[in-house]
C-alpha cells in the first residue's frame, strides 16, 4: 500500500474516531424545571428526590451516553418557566423539557416545546387539556377527570348524595369540578353549591362557613398538592365532621407529603388517585424504603411518582434511540411505553401522549402509629374521561 494513501486513511479513521467519541462525549441532558421555593415548593423538593433517586438506582449513563440533570426554579411563574425553557433550549441545548409543577407552567413551555421539537415530560401538571397543548407533550402523573369520576361513582352508594364542591380556581380545579359533577348528577347525586377559591394564598375560612350553611351530606374538595393539611385544618376547627358532613376529594387533598402530620381527625377520609405511598406491591414497598433513605425519611407522595415514572420514560426512550436522542425519535419512543410503576401498571397511551392507570379509592387509617392512604378499591387502566377522543 502506498504509504501516504495508508497515512492518509488512518488519518481520516482517527478523525472518525474522534468525532465518535465527541458525540459519546456529549452529555444527554434533561432540564428540569420545578417550583423548588414558594407555595408548590414541595412539589419540586418531592420530583428532584425522585429523579435523584432514579438516576441512583440506574446509572447515570444510557446507552453510552451521560445523562445530566439541570434543576431550574420557576417558582411557580409561567412567565419564568417559559424563559427558563428557552434558555435550556437554546443555550444549554437540553434533549428534553420535564417537570412542571402546575398547569400554567406546562402551558407556558408547551410552544418551545413544539418550535424546538423537544419532548416536554410532565411529572406534576393534571389539567387534561394539557397534552393537546403540544405533539411533543408526555405525561406522567395523572389527569383530574381521571381521579374525579372514580369519587362520583364511590360517593352515592355509600350515602352521599348531595355534595358542594370546593376547587382551587384554574385548570385542574375546573377539571375536578365538571367531571365529578357531571358523573355524580349521571349517579343521581346533587351538588347544590361549587365554590372556587383563588390558587394563590387561598382563604378556606369563608368557603367552609359557606358550607356549614349548606349541610351538604359531603364536601368534594380539589386543592393542589401542599394546601390540603391547610383545608383538612380548618374542616376539623369549624367541626364539620362533627356536623356530618364527610370530606372527600381527589388524593391531592390527604397528600402523603403531609398526611402524616394531619393528625387523627383525617382519619376515614376517603379519596381517589392514582398513587399512595402504602400500595401494597413489592415495586412500591422498593421505592418507597430507597426514597426514605436517601432523603432523610421523607415519605414520597403522587408528585414524586410522577417524577420517577418520567424519568423511566425518559432512559427507555433514550435506549430505544441507541443513545442517539433525537427530538422526535424520543417522543416516537416515549409513545406506548408500558411498565410497572410503584403506583401499580400504568402505559403512555400513543395516541394521546397522556397516562393510563388504575385509579384507586382510599380510607386514612392509622399502621403502626402512621396516617396512611390505604386502598380499598380499584378501576383498572383508566383513561382520561378528559380526552374526546
Ligand atoms: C396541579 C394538579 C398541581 C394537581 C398540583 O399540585 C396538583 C396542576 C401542585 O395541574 O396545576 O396536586
Amino acid at each position: 500500500m502506498n504509504k501516504r494513501l495508508f497515512l492518509s486513511t488512518s488519518a481520516v479513521a482517527v478523525s472518525v474516531l474522534c468525532a465518535g467519541a465527541a458525540l459519546a462525549a456529549e452529555p444527554f441532558k434533561i432540564g428540569l424545571i420545578l417550583p423548588m421555593t414558594g407555595q408548590q415548593a414541595s412539589t419540586g423538593r418531592q420530583i428532584e428526590a425522585a429523579a435523584r433517586l432514579y438516576m441512583a438506582q440506574n446509572g447515570d449513563t444510557v446507552a453510552g451516553r451521560k445523562v445530566e440533570l439541570i434543576v431550574k426554579d420557576d417558582t411557580s411563574v409561567p412567565d419564568v418557566t417559559k424563559r427558563i425553557a428557552q434558555e435550556l433550549v437554546v443555550n444549554d441545548k437540553v434533549n428534553v423539557l420535564a417537570g412542571f409543577g402546575i398547569t400554567p407552567s406546562a402551558l407556558a413551555t408547551a410552544p418551545i416545546a413544539t418550535q424546538s421539537k423537544t419532548p416536554q415530560v410532565v411529572m406534576a401538571a393534571a389539567t387534561s387539556s394539557i397534552t393537546q397543548a403540544s405533539p411533543y407533550i408526555v405525561r406522567t402523573s395523572f389527569t383530574l377527570p381521571q381521579a374525579s369520576v372514580s369519587m362520583a361513582d364511590w360517593a352515592p352508594k355509600n350515602g352521599i348524595k348531595k355534595v358542594v364542591t370546593l376547587v382551587s380556581d384554574y385548570g385542574p380545579g375546573i377539571d375536578a369540578e365538571k367531571f365529578f359533577k357531571d358523573r355524580f348528577m349521571f349517579n343521581g347525586g346533587t351538588v347544590v353549591e361549587s365554590l372556587r377559591v383563588p390558587l394563590r394564598n387561598p382563604d378556606f375560612a369563608p368557603f367552609l362557613q359557606k358550607v356549614r350553611d349548606a349541610k351538604p351530606d359531603g364536601l368534594f374538595v380539589f386543592v393542589p398538592s401542599g394546601a390540603g393539611a391547610a383545608v383538612m385544618k380548618q374542616f376539623l376547627e369549624r367541626g364539620m365532621d362533627k356536623a356530618g358532613i364527610k370530606l372527600i376529594g381527589t388524593g391531592d387533598i390527604t397528600d402523603d407529603d403531609q398526611l402524616n402530620d394531619m393528625g387523627d381527625g383525617a382519619i376515614g377520609v376517603v379519596t381517589s388517585h392514582h398513587y399512595s405511598a402504602s400500595h401494597d406491591s413489592a415495586a412500591n414497598k422498593k421505592f418507597v424504603e430507597a426514597f426514605q433513605k436517601a432523603n432523610k425519611g421523607m415519605r414520597p407522595n403522587f408528585m414524586a411518582v410522577g417524577g420517577y415514572d418520567g424519568m423511566r420514560v425518559i432512559y427507555e426512550a433514550l435506549k430505544t434511540t441507541k443513545g442517539q436522542g433525537g427530538g422526535d425519535a424520543l417522543l416516537a419512543a416515549m409513545k406506548g411505553q408500558l411498565f410497572e410503576s410503584p403506583r401499580g401498571p400504568m402505559f403512555i397511551d400513543a395516541q394521546t401522549r397522556d397516562v393510563v392507570q388504575n385509579i384507586y379509592l382510599r380510607k386514612v387509617e392509622k399502621v403502626n402509629g402512621q396516617l396512611y392512604n390505604q386502598e380499598f378499591d380499584v378501576i383498572k387502566d383508566v383513561k382520561d374521561p378528559g380526552k374526546t377522543r
